[in-house]
């Protein structure tokens, strides 16, 4: 059980050591429903990232040389330690990035049931058996580690997606070191605990806190050899194209989306909002996966957008620690500023304004949350216009389009696939042709049928098409990306006899 769940000055773990920045700089985490200061932490540097990578190079020749199974027993404590701390946790979660408390449980639980996947999956073959032109000869692919994998990892899922990206890294016999937000230290600080707490190998696993700075010298360092990202599509694509440029190294990255639910002339409405909903306001918008576009046919977009808008105007946005609440605050005064300029460009762009509760009334703020970065949802309804920025650019806040459309299943793809990202997406509708439809021609990763955008499960692949990402650092299909695959071929015979009747005469 960990020793440190409250405030202090926290710093590294590397190699098996909790140590200070070096140059003792250090930086604080902040609850955003209330602006409170929750700890401070060590702020990472190049030379702290320079030892994190020294311990996970060292570790690494006995890391990978343990048994798949042997490697998982570590991954199965922490997941007994998830599960037991779920309360707990979940609570940090909400504390520290403001996701009301379902939701700072739920990251929890999906974090331990991708250590469960993991872990599990040491169990499960790792290869294939490949038949052979020649009758004496064995083929066989198998897969082995890349070695050191950097991971940088966002705020909004602060305890799942470092275990999407970390756990599958570590069972396949890899080590790692990992950056967690700036947002979300303290609960990087409890996974770093778990991990001591389970008595890892020194060096197997490594978390340097910080900043950017801190993420570029792991992704820029030339011992890291696959780079595992999740965040902004500003961030990643710039990390796509420098790591996914040299030789020998990989990236996979996550990024962002501009969702899109498509709700047809037959869809069942409750359905509709619900879904809309869900997926436009839970976690105040800030997920990659919420939706931002609403594209309505106009045979039910006056019921539809009644519905919706009606539900938007009452959304409970509050106290995250309150069961009551649906929405907590944004994550920090530079994002309510970027959400601010988005219902802006939005405004400028030619919208009409269906709800604007951006700046809450005071007598909507809870008591003692008055610092907290409060922001509720903004609607509007626009012609759409392939040009326009607000239906293209992500917002990651409660920002939503609704969009009217006139004609079949094809003009509502043409609208839905009409930005640069492919992440998430879903289709309400009763008809089977068009959900057909849409799962075969939909630019998506993740594509949902008559339920919301959010809230995809960990045995499934997590990544987007386009500009939402390349490689899948996340979920069941990290493993191609933290694994070499070897072509592993054996003569049984005493000749040598060649594929593709090549000549063996000498
Ligand atoms: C994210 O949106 O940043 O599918 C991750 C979901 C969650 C993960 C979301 N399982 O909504």
């Amino acid at each position: 059980m960990s020793q440190q769940t409250t405030a202090a000055v926290s710093g590294h773990y590397i190699g098996g050591e909790w140590t200070d920045a070096s140059d003792s700089a250090t930086f604080e985490s902040e609850n955003p429903a209330t602006g409170e200061t929750l700890s401070t932490f060590q702020r990472g540097t190049e030379d702290d990232v320079d030892a994190a990578l020294e311990a996970a190079q060292e570790a690494f020749e006995d890391w990978r040389s343990l048994s798949y199974i042997d490697r998982a027993e570590y991954l199965w404590e922490i997941y007994h330690e998830l599960r037991d701390r779920h309360e707990e946790l979940g609570e940090i979660v909400s504390k520290e990035c403001g996701k009301e408390i379902s939701e700072g449980k739920a990251d929890v639980t999906e974090a331990w049931h991708m250590v469960e996947w993991a872990a599990g999956n040491a169990r499960h073959p790792h290869g294939d058996i490949v038949p052979s032109e020649i009758a004496g000869k064995d083929a066989y692919m198998r897969r082995k580690p890349r070695g050191v994998i950097g991971c940088i990892t966002p705020w909004n899922f602060p305890v799942a997606i470092p275990f999407w990206h970390m756990a599958i890294a570590l069972v396949e016999g890899n080590t790692v070191v990992w950056k967690p937000a700036e947002q979300t230290p303290w609960c990087g600080q409890i996974i770093a605990e778990m991990f001591e707490d389970a008595d890892i190998p020194d060096g197997v696993f490594n978390m340097v806190q910080g900043y950017g700075d801190a993420g570029a010298a792991i992704t820029d360092d030339e011992r890291v050899d696959t780079v595992l990202f999740t965040g902004s599509a500003e961030v990643g694509h710039e990390i796509a194209g420098k790591v996914g440029g040299e030789p020998g190294k990989l990236a996979a990255c996550e990024m962002g989306g501009k969702n899109g639910i498509i709700v047809t002339e037959n869809a069942d409405l409750d359905i509709a909002v619900h879904s809309a909903v869900m997926s436009s306001f839970k976690t105040t918008g800030q997920r990659c996966v919420s939706s931002e576009r609403l594209i309505v046919h106009t045979d039910v977009y006056d019921e539809f957008k009644e519905r919706f808008v009606e539900i938007a105007e009452d959304i409970a946005v509050g106290d995250p620690l309150e069961a009551s609440t649906f929405m907590g605050p944004a994550i920090e005064a530079d994002h309510v500023a970027k959400i601010r300029t988005h219902n802006e460009l939005a405004r400028e762009e030619g919208a009409d304004i269906l709800v604007n509760r951006f700046e809450l009334e005071a007598d909507e703020i809870p008591d003692g949350h008055e610092d907290g970065h409060w922001v509720g949802p903004f609607v509007y309804e626009i012609d759409y216009d392939p040009d326009l920025r607000c239906l293209n650019e992500e917002c990651f806040g409660p920002h939503v389009a609704l969009l009217e459309y006139d004609g079949d299943i094809d003009r509502a793809l043409e609208v839905h696939n009409d930005t640069p990202y492919g992440l998430a997406g879903a289709i309400i509708s009763e008809d089977y042709r068009q959900l057909n439809a849409f799962r075969d021609r939909a630019d998506l990763g993740l594509a949902y049928a008559n339920l919301p955008c959010i809230g995809a499960e960990v045995q499934l692949p997590f990544g987007g098409v386009k500009k939402s990402g390349n490689g899948y650092p996340s979920a069941r299909e990290a493993i191609e990306a933290v694994t070499e695959r070897t072509a592993w071929t054996m003569n049984n015979s005493e000749e040598i006899e060649m594929a593709q009747g090549l000549s063996a005469d000498i």
